[in-house]
């Protein structure tokens, strides 16, 4: 799939405001810093649609991106920066977990995590609420660009195994190199294709 036309739509802090018109939504989430923004620019060929920051916490909305004028991806606020403090943090994931639990048109939840360290607590909690509330997702291992492809397999089942996930629901990818990219760009239009019944 080829992604011509990737505009910011709009943000909300308030899950009164999420939008609810059926347009179907692939969302990115994972710890602060993991790359979720730079992922969403390197899939649009964009340098700063998402806005990514070496500054952790840098998104703290729901950012929507409108897809092809067909799909939306979500940019939601990375979970697990101390820095901002234990208020902001519950505030942020308890507007993740209502917009989880409430989008009804939400087709893929990317849990991303650093292809580098084993999950931590809250990408554990993570993934068990997905499994838990049977939310389709799948995960990215980012910055595969810092380590050698021949660790990938080895880091990835470790990954795995702690969060008790299959090893091949992880795609490697690199927001730098671009690797992965289309992997999970055929993994989106796979998904697309099955809902509009092709
Ligand atoms: N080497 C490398 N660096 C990356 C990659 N992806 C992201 N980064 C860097 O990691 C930092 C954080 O990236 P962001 O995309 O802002 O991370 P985020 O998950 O959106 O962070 P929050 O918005 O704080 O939740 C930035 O300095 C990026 O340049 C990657 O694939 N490779
Ligand atoms: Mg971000």
């Amino acid at each position: 799939m080829v992604i011509k036309k990737a505009v910011y739509k709009t943000s909300v802090t308030n899950i009164k405001n999420i939008l609810d018109d059926g347009v179907p939504e692939f969302a990115f989430v994972g710890r602060s810093n993991v790359g979720k923004s730079s992922l969403i620019n390197a899939l649009t060929n964009t340098k700063s649609l998402a806005k990514a920051s070496a500054t952790p916490g840098k998104t703290k909305m729901i950012n929507y991106f409108e897809i092809n004028d067909s799909f939306r991806f979500v940019d939601l606020p990375g979970y697990g920066y101390a820095k901002t403090g234990k208020v902001h943090q519950e505030v942020w994931s308890e507007l993740i977990g209502k917009y989880l639990e409430e989008s009804k048109s939400l087709v893929t939840i990317f849990v991303l995590v650093d292809i580098r360290h084993l999950p931590t607590v809250q990408d554990m909690q993570m993934v068990e609420f997905l499994i838990y509330n049977q939310l389709p997702f799948m995960l990215i291992a980012t910055k595969a660009d810092k380590i050698a492809k021949s660790k990938y397999k080895s880091s990835i089942q470790a990954i795995a195994k702690q969060l008790k996930v299959r090893e091949e629901m992880f795609i490697p990818f690199s927001s730098q190199s671009g690797y992965g990219k289309e992997r999970v760009l055929n993994y989106i239009e796979n998904k697309l294709e099955d809902i509009n019944g092709k």
